[in-house]
């Protein structure tokens, strides 16, 4: 996953990547909750803390998101 936006995105499919979030690094200070479905719908798939990333291992994770934001 490739952005730099440091926005809420209620859903990928706008930037091409619904289903297809299988590494996230986030250089921001703020932490992101990913969820199943857009709009912050469905479960909370997984949580990218502050300067943490990649999701290899997260299987359960792995290409599900649709939607994330701060939390
Ligand atoms: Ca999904």
């Amino acid at each position: 996953m490739m952005t730099r936006s440091l926005d809420d995105v209620p859903n990928l499919s706008q930037h091409g990547m619904n289903d297809q979030v299988s590494s996230v690094w986030s250089n921001s200070d703020r932490d992101f909750c990913f969820y199943e479905h857009a709009n912050y719908g469905g479960r909370l798939l997984f949580t990218v803390l502050s300067h943490d990333g990649n999701l290899v291992g997260r299987s359960t994770a792995n290409n599900k998101a649709s939607s994330y934001k701060k939390c």
